[in-house]
């Protein structure tokens, strides 16, 4: 990561505004969920990438999000909410993960259906958090995802893409993990992630900061992840 691009004292803002997220709710379904104003960020990936994993270290808190060995953990849609002085300025939602072979396929398709009602019609949604394992890349039920987001990628929406696990990589197939996330997904932003080595926290942390917080003049709205390398 080329640590002189990030301002540091932005992403130590940024580190203490999620730091104030707490549980909000959780609903099998979207219909269930509160409808908000605040902007909220969507984590979605396959089963067993991290996702509950990289809520839990970006917010700086142990149990906050379910995290497993057991692939399928998370099964409803659990809601965060973060901000300052108890004011909920926006809110993450940790969905359940896709393409674990040992579910049922009515499970499997009730599931799909769901995260993709989701994030074609929930109206806060400003952007989404896709995990994926660095060692794999993108898989295409992760490339359906992305196309199912295209259409509300208008102003302001944007999709992060976490190389998750990177611990587990060399640098140069870390390396190699990126380039292979930023050509699979050109209009996205892609970071290597880990977090047991707190691999991306900043980055990700000013990235979910400034996607929430458009008209903030912050360095953290107009950081481009794009532009840092490993
Ligand atoms: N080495 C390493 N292990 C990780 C990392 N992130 C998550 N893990 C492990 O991967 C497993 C799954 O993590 P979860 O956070 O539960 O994954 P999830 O994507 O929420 O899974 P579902 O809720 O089933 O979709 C756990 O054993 C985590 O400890 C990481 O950055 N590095
Ligand atoms: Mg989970």
């Amino acid at each position: 990561m080329d640590s002189h691009l990030l301002d540091p004292t932005a992403a130590h803002e940024a580190r203490g505004w999620l730091h104030t997220t707490r549980f909000l709710t959780t609903a099998p379904e979207m219909r269930h969920l509160p409808k908000v104003a605040a902007p909220e960020i969507a984590f979605v990936g396959r089963s067993n990438v991290g996702k509950s994993t990289a809520i839990n270290a970006l917010t700086q808190q142990t149990q906050l999000a379910f995290a497993s060995r057991r692939p399928g953990r998370t099964r409803d849609i659990n809601l965060f909410a973060v901000g300052r002085l108890g004011r909920t300025d926006t809110l993450l939602a940790d969905l359940p993960g896709y393409g674990y072979a040992a579910v049922s396929q009515a499970d499997k398709e009730r599931w799909q259906g769901m995260l993709t009602r989701y994030l074609v019609q929930r109206p806060n949604l400003r952007g989404v958090v896709l995990l994926c394992d660095a060692r794999h890349g993108l898989r295409p039920l992760d490339l359906t995802l992305l196309e199912a987001v295209r259409p509300r990628a208008q102003s302001g929406f944007g999709v992060l893409i976490l190389m998750t696990k990177c611990d587990k990589l060399t640098r140069a197939e870390q390396a190699r993990a990126l380039a292979g996330g930023r050509a699979a997904a050109p209009d996205a932003d892609v970071l290597l992630f880990s977090a047991p080595k707190r691999v991306g926290l900043d980055d990700a942390s000013l990235w979910l900061h400034g996607h929430t917080h458009p008209d903030a003049a912050a360095p953290s709205a107009t950081l481009s992840t794009k532009e840092t390398t490993p």
